[in-house]
């Protein structure tokens, strides 16, 4: 099968709700050595946002849409520990990345996280779900030059705000770039918190980190 035509089925099979073709095509796309970051952003991750749009549209409702979620977290499951094996060795920095307090949405975060993974950063994932302070302490624990924070919802995105002011608070705010992430978040939002960044996309994101080593 061609690489568009595996993408089209595994978004499909998301947009389907058919949990056992798109957990078997996960399977397939590891034994076939596929790229899997690129089956993870164009494949699963189009099928997810597609279900987000019939829901927009009022075509789906909650259940389908969490179980949609569901069969993607299945997936990643399957595809995390290979691109894992994939990821080079070298560390090019240390990243804490977190969805951010009141927000369960971590399906993008987690792409994120593997995908700077993937290219050479130690990434602490902290889940979903954690207080501004939380993810400021883990960051200063592991040393970290990079803090990622993801949130889905316009009601959680001020705790994006918070993890800057906390770092201003406690007079360490140049020790990190802080890069924001999720679908809410604009290059004005990143400016009203004085964060450092933003990026859409788990590829721009990887890129985005990377401009920022040797400066
Ligand atoms: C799947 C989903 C869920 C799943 C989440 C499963 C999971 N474990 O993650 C479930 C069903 C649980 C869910 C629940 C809810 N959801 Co929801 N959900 C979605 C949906 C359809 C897709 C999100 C997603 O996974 N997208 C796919 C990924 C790949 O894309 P992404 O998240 O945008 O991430 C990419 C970029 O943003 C970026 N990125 C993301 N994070 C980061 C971080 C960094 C550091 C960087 C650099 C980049 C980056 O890179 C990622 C990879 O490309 C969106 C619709 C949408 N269009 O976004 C609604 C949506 C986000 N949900 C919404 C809502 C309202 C809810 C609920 C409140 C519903 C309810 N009434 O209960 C609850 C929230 C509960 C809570 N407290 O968090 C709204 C938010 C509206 C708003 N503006 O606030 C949306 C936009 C749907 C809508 N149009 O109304 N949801």
């Amino acid at each position: 099968m061609s690489t568009e035509k595996m993408l089209n089925e595994i978004s499909d099979a998301i947009v389907s709700l058919d949990k056992d073709k798109a957990l078997d095509l996960a399977n397939r796309a590891v034994n076939e050595q596929m790229d899997l970051l690129e089956v993870v952003e164009k494949g699963f991750g189009e099928g997810i946002r597609k279900i987000g749009d019939l829901w927009d549209e009022g075509e789906i409702f909650l259940p389908e849409l969490m179980l949609g979620g569901n069969i993607m977290q299945d997936a990643m499951k399957i595809l995390i520990p290979h691109l894992k094996e994939q990821s080079q060795k070298i560390s090019l920095g240390t990243v804490v990345i977190a969805t951010i307090e009141g927000d369960i949405h971590s399906i993008g975060k987690t792409i994120v996280a593997t995908m700077l993974s993937a290219n050479g950063f130690d990434v602490h994932d902290l889940g979903a779900d954690v207080p501004a302070e939380r993810i400021v302490d883990e960051a200063l624990k592991s040393g970290a030059q990079f803090i990622g924070v993801s949130a889905l919802l316009t009601t959680t995105m001020t705790g994006q705000k918070r993890v800057v002011d906390i770092l201003l608070e406690k007079n360490i705010r140049d020790k990190f770039k802080v890069i924001l992430g999720g679908a809410p978040v604009s290059r004005s939002w990143v400016e009203e918190c004085g964060a450092d960044g933003y990026a859409d996309n788990a590829v721009s994101a990887a890129a985005l980190f990377k401009s920022f080593l040797n400066k």
